[in-house]
C-alpha cells in the first residue's frame, strides 16, 4: 500500500469536504461539480474490492446515464460483471463520507476495512474503468485513478469511452478468457454480431426486413451501434442513428432518449413519422450509456405507440415458451420473468393469465431484478423504462448442449428450436440489459416470428399510466414495503393513496423515493388516460402536503 505522505498528497489534489455521499439505485450519483471526492474513494473501493476478490478484475463505470449533462456518477461492477455485491455498499458510502470530513478520518476508515476484511494489500488485482461521453468524464476518471493509486500492486486498463454494458460485458471476459485473448470492443462486437449471423442464416434473409431508426439520445451508443451494424451487410441501407451528436455535451438526453420517450410517450426530437403508414418501420431510442432501449412506431391512425420493457419481457417470454415447447423442454426448464412495480398492470396479467408464466416483482433497480432472474433457468427481466435481459442458467445451457448433439435426428422443428435457443443465449448480454444487444435480440424474434411492430402490440393492451416526479423536503422520509408498491411511512400516506385509487377503474398507484435524483416519484394507472393522469396528480398532491 502506498505510504501516508503520498496518499496524502493525492487525496488533497483530489478531495473536497463537507458533502454528505449515500449510494444510490446504482452508485453515486450527483452534480459533476461535487464527484472528485467520491471518484478517489471510489478508486480506493473497487481496489479493496479485487484484493479482496483474490485479484480478479473489477469494473468501473462512470456515467450518469438517462440524467443531465451536468451530472456524473461511478458504479461498480462484480468480476462476473453484475452490480457491486451489495454489502459492501455501506463500505463504499462510509470511505466517501469518511474523505469529505477529514484525511484522518479517510484514513482510519480505509485502515480498519483492510483489518476487518482482511485483505492483502500487497497481492496484484486489476481494474477495468471506462466512461460515457460526459464533458466531466476525464476529470472524474483522473480522480478516480488517483484512488487506486492506493494500492500500487494494482494494474488499471481504461478503456476510455465505452457504453456500459460494454464495461460490463469486458470485466466480465477479463476474468473469464484466457490471457492470450484481447479483451476488447472488437470482442465485443463479434460475440454479438456471430450470433446475429446465425439469426440471418436461419431465417434466410439476405436484408433486414425493416426500416430502423435508432435515437442514440446523443451518447456513446450512436458511435458504437454504427461501429457494430456497418460491419454487415445485411444492414446496409436498413437503418439511421438519429440524435448521434456525442461530442456536443450539452445535447446529451435533451428532448430524446429511452427516458424521455418513455415519460412523455412521445417521439423524440430528430424522429419523425412519414405521411403514409409503414409496417416495417420500427424506431427505438437508447439513454445516454446505452444500457436501456424502448421501442416504439406510429399505427395506421398515426398514434404513438410504446413498446417498452414490459412489451420485451412478454415478447421474449412468449417467444422462450414457443420454442420450450416445439423443442419438448418445458419440463425441465423453469422460465420466470421479474418486474418492478412500475411494470403495467396488463402486462403482469398477460404473462400469467394468457401465457401461464411465473411472474415476480422486485425493488427498482438491476442489482434486485439480477439477482432474482438468476433463480430461474430462463430468467427474463425488464423494467419498464427498457432496462433488462434474459439470463440462462448454466443448468440450461448444459441442457441445450447435450441435446443439440444427440437430437440431431430429431423432427426438423425441435432440432430448430433447440438451435434458436442456443443463439438466443449468446445474442443477449446476460451480464446486464444493454440497448445495443437487446435491440439485436428483440429484431431477432420479430425475424423469426415474421412479426411487425404492430403485431407485437397487439398481444395485449397497456392500461394508460402516468409518471410524475414530486420534489419534497426530505426524501428519505418515504420508506416502502411489498417491493416498493407500499409505503410505511409518512405515516397514513398509504391509506390515503388507497382510498384515492378505490375510486378509479382498474387502478393502482405507488409513490417512492429516487435513489438517483433528489425526487421522490409517484405513479399510476387506470383504465382511462384521464383517469390515470387525474389519480397521479391527486396522489402527487397528497405527497406534496404530507
Ligand atoms: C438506475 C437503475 C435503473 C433504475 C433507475 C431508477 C441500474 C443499473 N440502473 O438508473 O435500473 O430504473 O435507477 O431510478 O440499476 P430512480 O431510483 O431515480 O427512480
Ligand atoms: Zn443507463
Amino acid at each position: 500500500m502506498l505510504d501516508g505522505e503520498t496518499l496524502k498528497a493525492l487525496y488533497e489534489k483530489h478531495c473536497k469536504h463537507g458533502f454528505k455521499y449515500s449510494y444510490g439505485t446504482a452508485g453515486f450519483r450527483y452534480k459533476a461539480d461535487i464527484l472528485d471526492t467520491v471518484m478517489f474513494t471510489t478508486g480506493v473501493l473497487a481496489g479493496l474490492r479485487s484484493l479482496h476478490l483474490s485479484g480478479q478484475t473489477v469494473g468501473v463505470m462512470i456515467t450518469a446515464s438517462h440524467n443531465p449533462p451536468e451530472d456524473n456518477g461511478v458504479k461498480i461492477v462484480e468480476p462476473r460483471g453484475e452490480m457491486l455485491e451489495q454489502s459492501w455498499e455501506k463500505h463504499a458510502t462510509q470511505l466517501a463520507n469518511c474523505a469529505s470530513e477529514s484525511y484522518a478520518s479517510f484514513a482510519t476508515n480505509l485502515e480498519e476495512l483492510v483489518k476487518t476484511l482482511k485483505i492483502d494489500t500487497n497481492r496484484s488485482g486489476g481494474i477495468a474503468v471506462a466512461r460515457d461521453s460526459r464533458e466531466s468524464g476525464p476529470r472524474l476518471l483522473e480522480a478516480f485513478e488517483a484512488g487506486v493509486q492506493a494500492f500500487p500492486t494494482l494494474r488499471i486498463r481504461d478503456y476510455g469511452i465505452l457504453t456500459t454494458p460494454q464495461l460490463h460485458f469486458l470485466t466480465s471476459k477479463t476474468n473469464e478468457f484466457p490471457q492470450n485473448v484481447e479483451k476488447d470492443e472488437k470482442l465485443y462486437y463479434n460475440e454479438f454480431l456471430s450470433a446475429w449471423d446465425e439469426i440471418t442464416t436461419i431465417s434466410g434473409i439476405e436484408a433486414l426486413p425493416f426500416e430502423l431508426k435508432i435515437d442514440a439520445a446523443n451518447g456513446i451508443g450512436g458511435p458504437k451501434i454504427s461501429a457494430m451494424l456497418s460491419q454487415r451487410q445485411v444492414f446496409k441501407n436498413a437503418y439511421e442513428v438519429s440524435n448521434a451528436d456525442w461530442q456536443n455535451y450539452a445535447a446529451l438526453n435533451y428532448c430524446c432518449g429511452a427516458d424521455f420517450v418513455k415519460t412523455n410517450q412521445k417521439l423524440p426530437h430528430g424522429i419523425a413519422v412519414g405521411e403514409t403508414f409503414n409496417a416495417r418501420r420500427i424506431n427505438c431510442s437508447f439513454d445516454g450509456d446505452a444500457d436501456r432501449i424502448v421501442f416504439y412506431y406510429n399505427d395506421p391512425q398515426g398514434q404513438f405507440k410504446l413498446l417498452d420493457g414490459d412489451k420485451m419481457a412478454t415478447l421474449f417470454a412468449k417467444f422462450f415458451q414457443q420454442l420450450l415447447r416445439s423443442s419438448g423442454l418445458q419440463k425441465d426448464v423453469e422460465m420466470g420473468v421479474v418486474q418492478t412495480a412500475y411494470a403495467n398492470g396488463s402486462s403482469a396479467n398477460y404473462l400469467e393469465q394468457v401465457l401461464g408464466v411465473s411472474v415476480k416483482c422486485t425493488s427498482t433497480g438491476v442489482k434486485h431484478l439480477h439477482h432474482e432472474a438468476v433463480k430461474f433457468d430462463i430468467g427474463i427481466y425488464f423494467e419498464a423504462n427498457g432496462h433488462g435481459t434474459v439470463v440462462f442458467s448454466s443448468k440450461f445451457v448444459e441442457l441445450l448442449n447435450s441435446k443439440l448433439a444427440t437430437d440431431s435426428q430429431s423432427s426438423p422443428e425441435s432440432y430448430n428450436s433447440l438451435k434458436l435457443l442456443s443463439v438466443f443465449t449468446r445474442l443477449i448480454n446476460q451480464t446486464v440489459g444493454d440497448a445495443l444487444s437487446d435491440m439485436l435480440a428483440v429484431l431477432a424474434v420479430l425475424l423469426v416470428l415474421q412479426w411487425t411492430p404492430q403485431k407485437w402490440d397487439e398481444e395485449y393492451t397497456d392500461l394508460p399510466n402516468r409518471l410524475i416526479k414530486v420534489v419534497v423536503p426530505d426524501r428519505t422520509l418515504f420508506k416502502t414495503t411489498n417491493a416498493e408498491r407500499q409505503l410505511e411511512s409518512p405515516a397514513n400516506l398509504q391509506q390515503e393513496i388507497d382510498a384515492l385509487v378505490s375510486k378509479y377503474d382498474n387502478a393502482r398507484s405507488f409513490v417512492r423515493a429516487s435513489g438517483t435524483e433528489d425526487a421522490v416519484r409517484v405513479y399510476a394507472e387506470a383504465a382511462s388516460r384521464e383517469q390515470a393522469d387525474e389519480l397521479a396528480a391527486m396522489v402527487g398532491k397528497l405527497v406534496e402536503n404530507c
